[in-house]
């Protein structure tokens, strides 16, 4: 299986409605010290998707802020439909996702970074690929991110295609709609990594199920800062990467579990 076969060409978004016969969709946002944008965010995402789904609901998982986020969010939730969960401690991404994932009650989730480094339009992008696929990611094309951010995750991505032998170009995208069954059965799972989408990735690759790249456009962050990549923290991100990715690759070597040779998927042919 080459990369290309993994990847589609980006086409003009159609701009809804989604297929409603392929179930509603959640939208979740995880939010970490987004004071500033999560605002724009979510009142951009809920006029574009908001009339144009019709079994949709939007989840937001703050998770211990310390800026104003939660304040913004409770003002936000009296006026918008959105579901909102906070923390009162840090959860860290991952288990904010998983956490999140467990609240959402439609057939598809829609995962989105909330601090609008991805257009809200671009979910046109992902969506008709439902009908053949159970993880639809949209990948940052180009990515518009600090030089070192984006030689890391190219480092990363590389590592990962060769250590699981996946054809995937970018594991780490904040931009994915997956089908609600397969993050329920693959989330317990997840425990390696601090990015949940790598590891989902791998797993759901492993599992059998259809996994399908398409471009989006990528922004600059517009304020704020990344609050997962701090420069001073990068030799111990990359430290405890690496040693996620040993033990996965040793915990899938015990369980003998090997990449199907063909994908079993409950999506259409
Ligand atoms: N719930 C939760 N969200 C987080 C956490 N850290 C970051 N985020 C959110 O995850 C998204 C991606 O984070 P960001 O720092 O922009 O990562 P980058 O774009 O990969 O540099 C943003 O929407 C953040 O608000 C966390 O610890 N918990
Ligand atoms: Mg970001």
């Amino acid at each position: 299986m080459t990369r290309s076969e993994k990847r589609v060409p980006s086409t003009a978004p159609v701009r809804g409605p989604a297929d409603p016969a392929l179930g509603g969709i959640s939208l979740v946002f995880p939010v970490y010290n987004e004071s500033f944008i999560i605002e724009q965010t979510l009142r951009n995402y809920i006029s574009e998707l908001g009339d144009r789904i019709a079994d949709f609901e939007v989840i937001v998982a703050e998770d211990g802020s310390t800026d104003d986020t939660k304040v913004v969010l409770e003002r936000l939730a009296q006026e918008l439909p959105i579901s909102l969960y906070c923390s009162d401690e840090r959860k860290g991404y991952q288990q904010a996702v998983i956490d999140a994932i467990s609240h959402a009650t439609k057939p598809w989730i829609f995962i989105v970074d909330s601090d609008y480094q991805f257009a809200a339009i671009d979910f046109w992008r992902l969506e008709p690929h439902r009908r053949t696929h159970d993880v639809i990611l949209g990948i940052k094309s180009p990515r518009k991110d600090p030089m070192y951010r984006v030689a890391l995750s190219w480092g990363y991505n590389v590592l990962m295609r060769h250590f699981f032998k996946v054809p995937y170009e970018d594991m780490d995208t904040g931009f994915r709609l997956i089908r609600k069954s397969v993050a329920d059965e693959l989330s317990p799972e997840i425990r390696h990594m601090s990015f949940f989408t790598a590891e989902f990735v791998i797993r759901a690759h492993y599992a059998g199920y259809r996994i399908l790249q398409v471009p989006v456009r990528h922004y600059a962050r517009k304020i704020g800062s990344t609050t997962i990549f701090f420069v001073s923290k990068l030799f111990l991100i990359c430290f405890q990467q690496f040693a996620g990715l040993l033990r996965m690759k040793k915990e899938l070597k015990d369980r003998g579990i090997e990449a199907p040779a063909q994908p079993r998927s409950e999506a259409a042919d």
